[in-house]
Order: structure tokens, then sequence, then C-alpha cells
């Protein structure tokens, strides 16, 4: 309008006519403003006031101490105990409980104590990227308060809150507002996505606007305790291509008390061949006990640091990935095969609250968790897929999966080592279940019955039973004898006991009671009792049990694949 005026007054206006027909518009102008302005301020008074009054009511409701030092609360009240139990039947989560404690709560200092010996001076600066979707209020803001009150000042750069569209225009309005009114002074950005793209896509629309030297993701029910930042910034300074993972402890989800499993055991990552990932002991006798980083095979996925340029050099993410899961393994194997490095670090450690389920559903309820770890299986396990194939026999050639020939370009273009070499270096001691080993598949007696599982879950124990041979190969139906002489499924061995019953229980690698000797008439013997395997007196799914030894149709096993010896 203005530029316009100026052209005109150069071409047209002559003197006071001019002025006249300035201020006429200017009047004009401020007068729409106005209007317009007064409209909305009232508009945001109002909803300002609504949020206002929430926030104090909210606010005013907090028991001081409660969860102080990270210890478990309750909530004296019956009526509201009685609320957070449903709640956490509901959502996995004691909302009530959330709700009622302070958002700065205070948590003991968890690390060992020879970490405080340690003298970090990192000068590199941290991007703290949270995702979210539909989480509780309370707890999103008590991760951002730990983050703020646990990250010395000029270590963090920036937070970056990444909203995956959540559903919840209550926890929108409300979390916008807390920003702008008790959290001004921070620079934190709020990153609101209009469509939901599920939490790998989040994350990378997060990294874009991301401008700290390090990027550090978390998940949004999380809480840093003290020095949790310094030792991993330190270590990306030292070497810019490791990818570190803290300690990551319990926030139990019914009572939010914080805990950890002492101050010197921890664990690592691994993986099943089902696409999960999985905790498992420190592999190496060497790294036990130790205070520096320690490697890790593989890493959860939801609180990891990595160096922002070498994040984009390595290949973010899968864009492709949907909705949840895979993500965590397919950049854990993508950084050890392309030359960079896993590592936990020991003397850093943030809470996470553990939830029994999900409590947020999937658009379209697609098995995203399956596609994702197919896509992986293809790009970065070679032939090695076929063991995961073996879980999910139907995604294997199935276009659900969608295109992968970027990240083969990447993979490509990063000459990336292969997955054996990844299985023999960085984490020899996985069991592979076709491979080293004497005899594998089902495991049939004359009567066509099969070995089985009988379905175990993969972290409980359970007897070692007999089904109708399936005419594919299930999964519940394979098993190993290994190169120890376990008769094995990934993590379970056949294990005798004093009542001659056979349980898969996990392998010890002692030896003893789950040693088995596989000779080749068939019969399957464990020294440590002198018997034999046997399915005499076993109907259908009844587990199995060792007896005497005999010339018995019963003791006669027939593996699928036998290993020449
Ligand atoms: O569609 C979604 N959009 C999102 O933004 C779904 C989820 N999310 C958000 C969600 O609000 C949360 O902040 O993404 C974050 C992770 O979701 P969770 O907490 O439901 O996942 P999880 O903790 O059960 O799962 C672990 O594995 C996931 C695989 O995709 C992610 O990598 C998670 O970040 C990861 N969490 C951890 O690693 C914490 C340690 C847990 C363990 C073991
Ligand atoms: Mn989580």
């Amino acid at each position: 309008m203005f530029i316009k005026c100026i052209r005109m007054r150069r071409l047209t206006c002559k003197g006071f006519l001019c002025i006249i027909v300035i201020f006429a518009i200017i009047f004009y102008i401020r007068n729409i403003d106005d209007n317009h302005n007064s409209i909305t301020r009232e508009e945001l008074t109002k909803e300002e006031n609504v949020y206002e009054i929430k926030l104090r009511k909210y606010e005013e409701g907090m028991i001081p101490n409660l969860g102080n030092n990270g210890e478990a609360a309750y909530l004296e009240n019956a009526k509201e105990r009685k609320e957070g139990e449903n709640a956490l039947k509901k959502f996995a989560l004691n909302t009530v409980l959330s709700d009622r404690m302070p958002l700065n709560r205070t948590l003991k200092d968890p690390r060992n104590k020879g970490c405080t010996e340690f003298l970090y001076n990192p000068t590199l600066t941290a991007s703290v990227i949270i995702i979210f979707y539909n989480e509780l209020l309370s707890v999103i803001l008590r991760t951002i308060w730990s983050v703020i009150l646990q990250t010395p000042n000029h270590l963090l750069h920036e937070i970056i809150l990444v909203d995956d569209c959540s559903s919840d225009d209550d926890l929108k309005g409300l979390l916008r507002y807390y920003l702008d009114t008790r959290l001004q002074k921070y620079k934190i950005n709020l990153l609101e996505l209009n469509h939901r793209m599920g939490l790998i896509r989040a994350r990378l629309q997060g990294a874009r606007i991301a401008t700290g030297d390090v990027l550090i993701f978390l998940d949004a029910h999380c809480e840093a305790t003290v020095g949790w930042m310094e030792p991993l910034l330190a270590r990306i300074q030292e070497e810019r291509t490791t990818v570190l993972v803290p300690i990551i402890d319990v926030i139990e989800a019914n009572n939010l008390a914080y805990s950890t499993n002492g101050d010197t055991s921890y664990q690592v990552g691994g993986f099943t061949w089902s696409g999960h990932f999985t905790w498992i002991d420190i592999q190496n006798e060497n790294d036990k006990g130790k205070l520096i980083p320690v490697k890790s095979p593989t890493m959860a996925g939801g609180l990891f640091a990595i160096e922002r340029k070498y994040f984009w050099e390595i290949g973010s993410y899968d864009e492709q990935m949907d909705g949840w899961g895979g993500e965590n393994l397919e950049m854990s194997f993508r950084i050890w095969q392309c030359g960079g490095r896993l590592e936990t670090v020991p003397c850093s450690r943030v809470g996470h609250i553990f939830r029994d389920f999900h409590p947020y559903s999937f658009p379209e309820n697609k098995d995203t968790h399956g596609i994702n770890t197919a896509r992986l299986a293809h790009v970065w396990m070679d032939d090695y897929r076929r063991l995961f194939f073996m879980h999910q026999p139907g995604l294997e050639n199935n276009p659900i999966i969608g295109d992968l020939t970027h990240r083969k370009q990447l993979r490509n273009k990063l000459r990336c080592k292969s997955f054996k070499w990844y299985l023999e270096n960085v984490y020899p001691e996985k069991f592979i279940p076709d491979e080293n080993v004497f005899a594998y598949g089902q495991v049939r007696n004359k009567f066509d019955m099969c070995l089985d599982d009988l379905q175990l879950s993969e972290d409980k124990v359970g007897p070692l039973g007999l089904y109708q041979c399936h005419p594919y190969l299930a999964m519940s139906q394979f098993f190993s004898v290994s190169a120890k002489g376990e008769l094995r499924k990934e993590h379970f061995c056949a294990e005798a006991f004093d009542n001659f019953q056979v349980q898969l229980t996990e392998c010890h690698s002692h030896r003893r009671e789950q040693y088995w000797v596989v000779y080749r008439n068939g019969t399957i013997y464990n020294p440590y009792f002198g018997k034999c395997l046997s399915s005499e007196s076993v109907k259908d799914s009844k587990g199995l049990k060792i007896h005497l030894c005999k010339n018995s149709p019963h003791q006669k096993w027939k593996f699928t694949n036998v290993n020449a010896t």
C-alpha cells in the first residue's frame, strides 16, 4: 500500500490533496487493523484465561516434595488412588499421580561414584529433540524440566519439541501456553506437524530444524539426571562417529519411582531374529564394570546422542518407515556396518517410563514394526534376513514394504560392510540357529510329532512340548543342537530336571542339565542324568520327559538338517 502511494505521489498527487489522501488511507488501514486486533485480542484473552486457570489449578494441586529423590510416590486420598489404578490400566501410566507430582522433582545421583572423578569439558552444544503423540502434559513437562535443570546452560543449545499431530487439543493448547508463560526464557521450539508422521519421520522433522552440534533424542516421558550430558558430548568431541546411549533407568509406570539396577551393573543392546531389541549382558569380560563408554551391538532407539552432521552423513533414518519400530535396529546395524560405533555411556543416566502397552493407536492398524523390520532386513542383513523372514514369512516379498532403492543406494555409497562382518566383529556371541550347529530344523519322532515350544513367549520359561508337525517350518518347531551341545531356540535351552521333566529355560552355557548328545540313530541323550529324551507318556501338548534309554520309537528323533561332522 505504502509503496504504491509513494509511486502515486510521484505520478499524480499534488501537495495538499496528496496529504489528505495519505491520511485517509492511514486512518482506514489503522481502523481495519484495530478492529481486527481487538477481535483476536479478545479471543486470545478468553482462551488465555482458560489456560491460565487450568494451569493454576493444576499447579496448586501439586503435592510438594511428592516423588522427591526419585522415590516411589503414593496418593493418600483413596479415591484418587483408585483413579490412578484405573489410569494405569487405561494409559499404562498412573496419570493421576503424575499430575500431582512437582514437575521439577529432585532425583538422586544414580551414577557410580567414580563418574564424578572424570573431568568432562566439552565445548560442543546439543539440540535435544523430544517427540510426542498424545502424551500426558505433566510427563512431557517433567521431561523438559529435567533437561533444563540437569544440563549446564552453555551446553544446551535448544530444545525442540515435535508434536506428531496429537489429537488432544487441550494438551496442545496448554503446552503452547505453558511454553509462552512459564518457559519463555528458555530456547524451546515447538514444531507441530500437521499430519501424523510416526515417530521416525517426526524425529527427522525435528533434526531438520536443529542447529546445535549434537542431536540428542529423547522420548517424551524421560527424566535426565545430574551430569547426563557432559560425558555424551565429551565422547563425541573425542570421536565424532560414535553414537551414544546413556544407561536407561526405569521410571515405574505405577508409582513413578526412579529405579536403578545399582550403580555398577548395566546391560547393553542386543536383538532377536524376530527383529526385536533386547537387553543383553556385556559380552566382553574386559568391558564389565568399567566407567568408560562400552561397545553396544544395538540401541533401544529412544534415547541417544549423535553428532548432527554425522547423523545426515550416515543416512539419518529410513524415511519410508512408518509408525513405530524397526528404526532402532536399522540405525544400529547401519552405524556399525558403515564405519561408526555405538556405545553405552555408563556415566550418563536417564530414566524412561516403561509402559506395558502403547497407549495410542496406529493409523490403519498396520504392523509397522514388522514392515519396517522387513525393510531393514532386506537392506542390511544380507542372507541372514532368512532368519527374520522365518518369523514373518508373509512379509518377505510383500509389496507392502515399499521401495528400497534409496536405502540400498545409501549402503553402496557409504561402502558399508556385510552383516556377516557385523556378526563376527561386533556381536560374535549372537546365536545363529543354522550356522555352526550340529543339527537344526524340525525335530520329528516316528509318529509325526515334533518338538514344539508351545508358543513360549520370549521372556518366559515353559515345558519343552510336543505337537503335530506343521507342514511348513513354523518357528515354534525350530530347534538347533549347538556346538556346545545345547538343544536350543534363540535364548532358551532344553534343561532336564530332577523330576525328569524337560523345560525350556534361559541358556546358561554350563552344560550339565542343558547338555545333550545327539546320536546318529536319533537318540537325544542327557549325560548328566544318563537318560534319553522321550515322547512316551506325553499326550499332545504336555511337556516331554527324559526316560531310561531303550530302543523305542519314542526315543528316535529326526532333525530336518544335520550337518556333517
Ligand atoms: O506415532 C507416534 N508418534 C510419536 O511421536 C508414536 C509415538 N510417538 C512418540 C511417543 O510419544 C514417544 O515419545 O515416540 C516416542 C516413542 O514412543 P514409545 O514411548 O511408545 O516407544 P517405546 O519406548 O515403547 O519404544 C522404543 O522403541 C521405539 C521403536 O520405534 C522407539 O525407538 C522408542 O523411542 C523406543 N524407546 C526407548 O528406546 C526407550 C527405552 C525403552 C527400551 C527398551
Ligand atoms: Mn518410550
